[in-house]
Protein backbone atom coordinates (compact mmCIF):
# COMPACT_ATOMS: atom_id res chain seq x y z
CA UNK A 1 0.00 0.00 0.00
CA UNK A 2 1.03 3.65 -0.55
CA UNK A 3 1.24 6.31 1.65
CA UNK A 4 -2.19 8.55 1.91
CA UNK A 5 -1.16 11.87 1.56
CA UNK A 6 -2.60 14.35 4.00
CA UNK A 7 -5.48 16.76 3.08
CA UNK A 8 -8.28 18.85 4.92
CA UNK A 9 -10.61 16.88 3.53
CA UNK A 10 -9.23 13.32 5.71
CA UNK A 11 -9.37 15.19 8.91
CA UNK A 12 -6.62 14.44 11.95
CA UNK A 13 -8.03 14.03 15.72
CA UNK A 14 -7.36 15.69 18.82
CA UNK A 15 -5.64 12.70 19.62
CA UNK A 16 -3.31 12.55 15.84
CA UNK A 17 -0.56 14.33 17.95
CA UNK A 18 -0.02 11.24 20.10
CA UNK A 19 -0.76 8.73 17.89
CA UNK A 20 1.97 9.61 15.88
CA UNK A 21 4.16 10.23 18.78
CA UNK A 22 4.01 6.54 19.71
CA UNK A 23 5.12 6.01 16.37
CA UNK A 24 1.95 4.87 14.54
CA UNK A 25 2.75 2.63 11.27
CA UNK A 26 -0.32 2.79 9.21
CA UNK A 27 -3.75 4.51 8.99
CA UNK A 28 -6.75 3.91 7.52
CA UNK A 29 -10.01 6.54 6.68
CA UNK A 30 -13.26 6.48 8.28
CA UNK A 31 -15.87 8.95 8.44
CA UNK A 32 -13.72 11.17 6.11
CA UNK A 33 -10.74 11.23 9.29
CA UNK A 34 -7.49 8.90 10.09
CA UNK A 35 -7.93 6.02 12.12
CA UNK A 36 -4.34 4.16 13.00
CA UNK A 37 -4.23 0.17 12.28
CA UNK A 38 -1.19 -0.65 13.61
CA UNK A 39 1.30 0.57 15.82
CA UNK A 40 4.07 -2.20 16.06
CA UNK A 41 2.88 -4.94 13.94
CA UNK A 42 -0.99 -6.12 13.58
CA UNK A 43 0.59 -9.45 15.64
CA UNK A 44 2.36 -7.89 18.48
CA UNK A 45 -0.71 -4.99 18.73
CA UNK A 46 -2.79 -8.13 19.05
CA UNK A 47 -0.76 -10.00 21.39
CA UNK A 48 -0.66 -6.83 23.96
CA UNK A 49 -4.36 -5.98 23.48
CA UNK A 50 -5.10 -9.23 24.71
CA UNK A 51 -2.68 -8.89 27.70
CA UNK A 52 -2.32 -5.53 28.91
CA UNK A 53 -4.13 -2.35 27.86
CA UNK A 54 -4.31 0.01 25.02
CA UNK A 55 -5.13 3.22 24.44
CA UNK A 56 -6.97 4.09 21.14
CA UNK A 57 -7.50 7.07 19.03
CA UNK A 58 -11.34 6.06 17.73
CA UNK A 59 -12.75 9.66 17.43
CA UNK A 60 -13.35 8.71 13.85
CA UNK A 61 -16.78 7.26 15.60
CA UNK A 62 -18.28 10.62 15.34
CA UNK A 63 -21.32 11.40 16.71
CA UNK A 64 -24.83 12.79 15.32
CA UNK A 65 -26.45 14.42 17.89
CA UNK A 66 -29.65 14.41 17.59
CA UNK A 67 -31.64 17.27 20.16
CA UNK A 68 -34.94 18.18 20.77
CA UNK A 69 -38.60 17.57 21.45
CA UNK A 70 -38.81 15.17 18.42
CA UNK A 71 -35.34 13.35 18.93
CA UNK A 72 -36.97 9.43 20.78
CA UNK A 73 -39.61 9.61 17.83
CA UNK A 74 -36.75 10.79 14.79
CA UNK A 75 -34.21 7.76 16.73
CA UNK A 76 -37.38 5.00 16.26
CA UNK A 77 -37.56 6.06 12.91
CA UNK A 78 -33.72 5.39 12.26
CA UNK A 79 -33.85 1.47 13.93
CA UNK A 80 -35.54 -1.55 13.56
CA UNK A 81 -34.58 -2.38 17.69
CA UNK A 82 -37.03 -1.38 19.91
CA UNK A 83 -35.86 1.50 22.16
CA UNK A 84 -39.07 2.29 24.58
CA UNK A 85 -36.94 0.93 27.42
CA UNK A 86 -33.68 3.10 26.27
CA UNK A 87 -33.10 5.31 29.32
CA UNK A 88 -30.29 8.33 30.12
CA UNK A 89 -26.86 6.18 30.73
CA UNK A 90 -27.75 3.27 28.59
CA UNK A 91 -26.03 2.94 25.22
CA UNK A 92 -27.74 0.65 22.77
CA UNK A 93 -26.33 -1.39 19.29
CA UNK A 94 -28.89 -0.65 16.91
CA UNK A 95 -28.73 -1.45 13.14
CA UNK A 96 -29.95 1.10 11.04
CA UNK A 97 -31.64 0.94 7.95
CA UNK A 98 -33.54 2.87 4.29
CA UNK A 99 -36.99 2.19 4.14
CA UNK A 100 -35.81 -1.19 1.56
CA UNK A 101 -34.19 -2.14 4.96
CA UNK A 102 -30.85 -2.10 3.71
CA UNK A 103 -28.07 -1.36 6.42
CA UNK A 104 -26.91 2.21 6.64
CA UNK A 105 -24.84 1.94 9.24
CA UNK A 106 -24.15 -0.33 13.06
CA UNK A 107 -23.69 2.31 14.89
CA UNK A 108 -24.34 2.74 19.20
CA UNK A 109 -26.91 4.69 20.47
CA UNK A 110 -25.67 7.00 23.41
CA UNK A 111 -29.01 8.34 25.32
CA UNK A 112 -27.39 11.43 27.23
CA UNK A 113 -31.21 12.71 27.79
CA UNK A 114 -34.68 12.02 27.85
CA UNK A 115 -34.58 14.87 24.43
CA UNK A 116 -31.07 14.19 23.11
CA UNK A 117 -29.10 11.18 21.62
CA UNK A 118 -25.60 10.36 19.96
CA UNK A 119 -25.68 8.44 17.67
CA UNK A 120 -21.71 7.06 17.40
CA UNK A 121 -21.32 5.97 13.83
CA UNK A 122 -19.56 3.25 11.73
CA UNK A 123 -18.12 4.15 8.35
CA UNK A 124 -20.98 5.79 5.94
CA UNK A 125 -22.17 9.56 5.91
CA UNK A 126 -25.23 9.02 8.27
CA UNK A 127 -25.43 12.99 9.18
CA UNK A 128 -26.97 13.35 5.70
CA UNK A 129 -29.58 10.52 6.01
CA UNK A 130 -30.70 11.92 9.52
CA UNK A 131 -30.76 15.51 8.57
CA UNK A 132 -33.08 14.71 5.25
CA UNK A 133 -35.27 13.26 7.47
CA UNK A 134 -36.05 16.06 10.53
CA UNK A 135 -36.07 18.27 7.53
CA UNK A 136 -38.55 16.80 5.14
CA UNK A 137 -40.83 15.45 8.15
CA UNK A 138 -40.52 18.94 9.68
CA UNK A 139 -39.52 17.64 12.70
CA UNK A 140 -38.73 19.69 16.26
CA UNK A 141 -34.94 18.51 16.48
CA UNK A 142 -31.51 20.36 15.90
CA UNK A 143 -29.36 17.19 13.85
CA UNK A 144 -25.24 18.14 14.14
CA UNK A 145 -21.86 16.91 14.43
CA UNK A 146 -20.89 18.25 18.27
CA UNK A 147 -16.89 18.22 18.75
CA UNK A 148 -16.81 14.66 20.76
CA UNK A 149 -14.01 12.73 19.91
CA UNK A 150 -13.99 9.06 21.61
CA UNK A 151 -11.11 7.65 22.55
CA UNK A 152 -11.23 3.63 23.77
CA UNK A 153 -9.30 2.35 26.52
CA UNK A 154 -9.26 -1.60 26.28
CA UNK A 155 -8.10 -4.85 27.52
CA UNK A 156 -7.67 -6.90 30.54
CA UNK A 157 -6.25 -4.28 32.64
CA UNK A 158 -8.31 -1.47 31.17
CA UNK A 159 -10.22 -1.42 34.34
CA UNK A 160 -6.94 -0.94 36.42
CA UNK A 161 -5.91 1.63 34.14
CA UNK A 162 -9.46 3.52 34.19
CA UNK A 163 -9.81 3.57 37.74
CA UNK A 164 -6.69 5.38 38.62
CA UNK A 165 -7.47 8.01 36.34
CA UNK A 166 -11.30 8.50 36.61
CA UNK A 167 -11.51 6.80 40.05
CA UNK A 168 -12.60 3.60 41.22
CA UNK A 169 -16.66 4.04 40.81
CA UNK A 170 -15.54 3.86 37.18
CA UNK A 171 -15.28 -0.03 37.44
CA UNK A 172 -18.96 -0.53 38.59
CA UNK A 173 -20.18 0.63 35.23
CA UNK A 174 -22.29 -2.03 33.91
CA UNK A 175 -21.59 -3.36 30.05
CA UNK A 176 -23.27 -0.74 27.66
CA UNK A 177 -23.84 1.74 30.54
CA UNK A 178 -22.20 5.24 30.77
CA UNK A 179 -21.40 7.51 33.66
CA UNK A 180 -20.34 11.20 33.87
CA UNK A 181 -16.50 11.12 35.66
CA UNK A 182 -14.18 13.71 36.54
CA UNK A 183 -11.12 15.17 35.08
CA UNK A 184 -9.12 18.05 36.06
CA UNK A 185 -12.08 19.52 36.59
CA UNK A 186 -13.73 18.16 33.41
CA UNK A 187 -16.71 15.94 33.66
CA UNK A 188 -16.34 13.58 30.95
CA UNK A 189 -19.17 10.67 29.93
CA UNK A 190 -17.03 7.66 30.55
CA UNK A 191 -18.93 4.03 28.69
CA UNK A 192 -18.33 0.26 29.37
CA UNK A 193 -17.98 -0.41 25.52
CA UNK A 194 -15.71 -0.62 22.95
CA UNK A 195 -14.74 -2.51 19.34
CA UNK A 196 -12.74 -5.59 21.14
CA UNK A 197 -13.95 -8.66 23.52
CA UNK A 198 -10.94 -7.78 25.97
CA UNK A 199 -13.37 -5.63 27.69
CA UNK A 200 -12.70 -2.02 28.69
CA UNK A 201 -14.17 1.79 28.20
CA UNK A 202 -14.81 4.70 25.52
CA UNK A 203 -14.26 8.17 27.14
CA UNK A 204 -16.58 10.82 24.95
CA UNK A 205 -14.36 13.88 25.14
CA UNK A 206 -16.11 16.81 24.69
CA UNK A 207 -13.71 19.62 22.85
CA UNK A 208 -10.71 18.65 21.25
CA UNK A 209 -8.33 20.83 23.41
CA UNK A 210 -9.39 18.45 26.01
CA UNK A 211 -7.89 15.38 24.06
CA UNK A 212 -4.00 15.24 24.45
CA UNK A 213 -4.44 15.75 28.52
CA UNK A 214 -6.21 12.88 29.00
CA UNK A 215 -4.37 11.10 26.56
CA UNK A 216 -1.33 12.11 28.21
CA UNK A 217 -2.91 11.18 31.78
CA UNK A 218 -3.59 7.86 30.48
CA UNK A 219 -0.09 7.00 29.12
CA UNK A 220 1.55 8.45 32.32
CA UNK A 221 -0.80 6.46 34.48
CA UNK A 222 -0.39 3.09 32.98
CA UNK A 223 3.26 3.19 32.94
CA UNK A 224 3.76 0.42 34.79
CA UNK A 225 0.75 -1.66 33.47
CA UNK A 226 2.65 -1.35 29.88
CA UNK A 227 -0.31 0.24 28.32
CA UNK A 228 0.48 1.56 24.54
CA UNK A 229 -1.43 3.43 22.15
CA UNK A 230 -3.41 0.68 20.28
CA UNK A 231 -6.38 0.66 17.36
CA UNK A 232 -9.17 -2.09 16.59
CA UNK A 233 -7.03 -5.02 15.72
CA UNK A 234 -8.15 -6.74 12.73
CA UNK A 235 -7.61 -10.01 13.78
CA UNK A 236 -8.98 -9.55 17.38
CA UNK A 237 -12.62 -8.33 16.00
CA UNK A 238 -13.07 -11.13 13.79
CA UNK A 239 -12.23 -13.41 16.48
CA UNK A 240 -15.08 -11.81 18.42
CA UNK A 241 -17.04 -11.52 15.26
CA UNK A 242 -17.40 -7.83 15.42
CA UNK A 243 -18.44 -6.81 11.67
CA UNK A 244 -17.26 -3.84 9.98
CA UNK A 245 -19.66 -1.93 8.48
CA UNK A 246 -18.71 -1.16 4.57
CA UNK A 247 -16.60 -4.35 4.82
CA UNK A 248 -18.66 -7.23 6.07
CA UNK A 249 -22.37 -5.43 4.88
CA UNK A 250 -23.60 -2.63 3.32
CA UNK A 251 -26.70 -1.36 2.50
CA UNK A 252 -27.33 -4.20 0.10
CA UNK A 253 -27.71 -6.47 3.47
CA UNK A 254 -30.78 -5.94 5.66
CA UNK A 255 -29.90 -6.22 9.53
CA UNK A 256 -30.54 -10.05 9.58
CA UNK A 257 -28.08 -10.98 6.85
CA UNK A 258 -25.81 -9.57 8.94
CA UNK A 259 -26.72 -11.66 11.60
CA UNK A 260 -27.97 -8.50 13.47
CA UNK A 261 -31.32 -9.99 14.25
CA UNK A 262 -31.14 -10.39 17.68
CA UNK A 263 -30.84 -6.49 17.77
CA UNK A 264 -34.12 -5.89 15.65
CA UNK A 265 -37.88 -6.13 17.24
CA UNK A 266 -38.97 -5.19 14.06
CA UNK A 267 -43.21 -6.11 15.27
CA UNK A 268 -42.80 -3.37 18.06
CA UNK A 269 -40.54 -0.84 16.26
CA UNK A 270 -43.01 1.20 15.45
CA UNK A 271 -42.02 4.00 12.88
CA UNK A 272 -38.95 2.06 11.71
CA UNK A 273 -38.45 3.81 8.20
CA UNK A 274 -37.66 0.34 6.86
CA UNK A 275 -39.98 -1.79 8.88
CA UNK A 276 -42.25 -2.70 6.08
CA UNK A 277 -39.37 -3.95 4.61
CA UNK A 278 -38.16 -6.18 7.37
CA UNK A 279 -41.54 -7.73 8.34
CA UNK A 280 -41.85 -9.21 5.64
CA UNK A 281 -37.49 -10.41 5.69
CA UNK A 282 -38.12 -10.94 9.27
CA UNK A 283 -40.85 -13.66 9.04
CA UNK A 284 -39.27 -15.42 6.03
CA UNK A 285 -35.40 -15.32 7.19
CA UNK A 286 -32.62 -14.36 4.47
CA UNK A 287 -31.51 -16.67 2.46
CA UNK A 288 -27.80 -15.52 2.92
CA UNK A 289 -26.14 -14.80 6.11
CA UNK A 290 -22.62 -13.92 8.29
CA UNK A 291 -21.08 -17.05 9.20
CA UNK A 292 -16.93 -17.32 10.55
CA UNK A 293 -14.94 -19.29 8.63
CA UNK A 294 -11.61 -21.12 8.64
CA UNK A 295 -9.67 -20.74 5.67
CA UNK A 296 -6.35 -22.84 5.52
CA UNK A 297 -3.58 -21.62 4.00
CA UNK A 298 -1.48 -18.76 3.65
CA UNK A 299 -3.90 -16.48 2.29
CA UNK A 300 -2.97 -12.94 1.23
CA UNK A 301 -4.57 -8.85 2.53
CA UNK A 302 -8.23 -9.04 2.33
CA UNK A 303 -8.73 -5.66 0.29
CA UNK A 304 -11.56 -6.81 -1.65
CA UNK A 305 -14.32 -9.37 -1.42
CA UNK A 306 -13.06 -12.73 -2.10
CA UNK A 307 -15.91 -15.04 -3.73
CA UNK A 308 -16.84 -18.34 -1.67
CA UNK A 309 -17.67 -21.56 -3.94
CA UNK A 310 -19.24 -24.66 -3.47
CA UNK A 311 -16.91 -27.66 -3.16
CA UNK A 312 -17.22 -28.52 -6.65
CA UNK A 313 -16.19 -25.02 -7.92
CA UNK A 314 -19.24 -24.87 -9.75
CA UNK A 315 -21.33 -21.77 -7.90
CA UNK A 316 -20.43 -19.00 -6.27
CA UNK A 317 -22.27 -19.43 -3.03
CA UNK A 318 -21.21 -16.47 -0.94
CA UNK A 319 -17.83 -14.03 -0.22
CA UNK A 320 -15.75 -13.63 2.53
CA UNK A 321 -15.26 -10.15 3.39
CA UNK A 322 -12.46 -10.08 6.19
CA UNK A 323 -9.89 -12.07 6.75
CA UNK A 324 -6.82 -12.78 9.15
CA UNK A 325 -4.15 -15.16 10.29
CA UNK A 326 -4.79 -15.67 14.46
CA UNK A 327 -2.05 -16.76 15.89
CA UNK A 328 -3.95 -18.01 19.08
CA UNK A 329 -6.21 -20.08 16.80
CA UNK A 330 -3.49 -20.89 14.63
CA UNK A 331 -5.57 -20.79 11.50
CA UNK A 332 -6.93 -17.82 9.18
CA UNK A 333 -10.05 -16.89 10.68
CA UNK A 334 -12.45 -14.34 8.24
CA UNK A 335 -16.02 -13.18 8.12
CA UNK A 336 -18.20 -13.58 4.65
CA UNK A 337 -21.91 -14.06 3.46
CA UNK A 338 -22.59 -17.35 3.02
CA UNK A 339 -26.06 -18.80 1.01
CA UNK A 340 -28.34 -20.86 2.72
CA UNK A 341 -27.66 -23.97 0.98
CA UNK A 342 -23.76 -24.23 2.31
CA UNK A 343 -24.29 -22.05 6.02
CA UNK A 344 -24.48 -25.04 8.30
CA UNK A 345 -21.39 -25.58 9.94
CA UNK A 346 -18.39 -27.91 8.90
CA UNK A 347 -19.18 -27.10 5.53
CA UNK A 348 -16.65 -26.95 3.13
CA UNK A 349 -16.43 -24.48 0.50
CA UNK A 350 -13.57 -22.65 -1.38
CA UNK A 351 -12.13 -19.24 -1.75
CA UNK A 352 -11.13 -17.11 -4.12
CA UNK A 353 -8.50 -14.77 -3.60
CA UNK A 354 -6.13 -12.65 -5.67
CA UNK A 355 -3.52 -15.09 -4.64
CA UNK A 356 -5.24 -18.26 -5.46
CA UNK A 357 -8.04 -20.59 -3.91
CA UNK A 358 -7.65 -21.33 -0.16
CA UNK A 359 -10.19 -24.29 1.00
CA UNK A 360 -11.92 -23.17 4.08
CA UNK A 361 -14.68 -24.58 6.34
CA UNK A 362 -17.91 -22.68 7.57
CA UNK A 363 -17.62 -22.05 11.45
CA UNK A 364 -20.78 -23.02 14.13
CA UNK A 365 -19.62 -19.77 15.42
CA UNK A 366 -17.07 -17.09 16.31
CA UNK A 367 -13.83 -17.73 18.30
CA UNK A 368 -14.49 -15.54 21.27
N1 LIG B 1 -18.07 2.20 19.93
C1 LIG B 1 -18.66 3.40 19.66
N2 LIG B 1 -19.00 3.75 18.42
C2 LIG B 1 -18.72 2.90 17.39
C3 LIG B 1 -18.12 1.65 17.62
C4 LIG B 1 -17.78 1.31 18.95
N3 LIG B 1 -19.04 3.27 16.13
C5 LIG B 1 -18.50 2.51 15.03
C6 LIG B 1 -18.52 1.03 15.27
N4 LIG B 1 -17.89 0.76 16.57
C7 LIG B 1 -19.92 0.52 15.25
N5 LIG B 1 -19.99 -0.93 15.24
C8 LIG B 1 -20.05 -1.69 16.39
C9 LIG B 1 -19.98 -3.08 16.27
C10 LIG B 1 -20.05 -3.87 17.41
C11 LIG B 1 -20.19 -3.29 18.64
C12 LIG B 1 -20.24 -1.94 18.77
C13 LIG B 1 -20.19 -1.12 17.64
C14 LIG B 1 -20.28 -4.11 19.89
N6 LIG B 1 -20.87 -5.32 19.82
C15 LIG B 1 -20.87 -6.22 20.94
C16 LIG B 1 -20.92 -7.65 20.39
O1 LIG B 1 -21.40 -7.82 19.27
O2 LIG B 1 -20.46 -8.50 21.08
C17 LIG B 1 -22.01 -6.01 21.94
C18 LIG B 1 -23.30 -5.54 21.44
C19 LIG B 1 -24.39 -5.64 22.51
O3 LIG B 1 -24.50 -6.70 23.15
O4 LIG B 1 -25.17 -4.67 22.68
O5 LIG B 1 -19.85 -3.71 20.95
O6 LIG B 1 -17.23 0.24 19.25
N7 LIG B 1 -18.92 4.23 20.66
Amino acid sequence: MVIIAGSRRIRRTPFSDGVEAFGVKGYTVYNHMLLPTVFRSVEEDYHHLKSAVQVWDVAVERQVEIRGPDAARLMQMLTPRDLRAMQPGMCYYVPMVDETGGMLNDPVAVMIAEDRYWVSIADSDLLFWVKGLAYGLRLDVLVDEPDVSPLAIQGPKADELAARVFGDKVKDLKFFRFGRFDFMGQDMIVARSGYSKQGGFEVYVEGGKNGMPLWNALMEAGKDLDVHAGCPNVIERIEGGLLSYGNDMTRDNTPHEAGLGRFCSTETAIGCVGRDALLRVSKEGPVKQIRGLRIEGSVPPCDRAWPIMDADGQYQIGAVTSAAWSPDFETNVAIGMVRMTHWDPRTDVDVVTQAGVFPAVVQETFWI
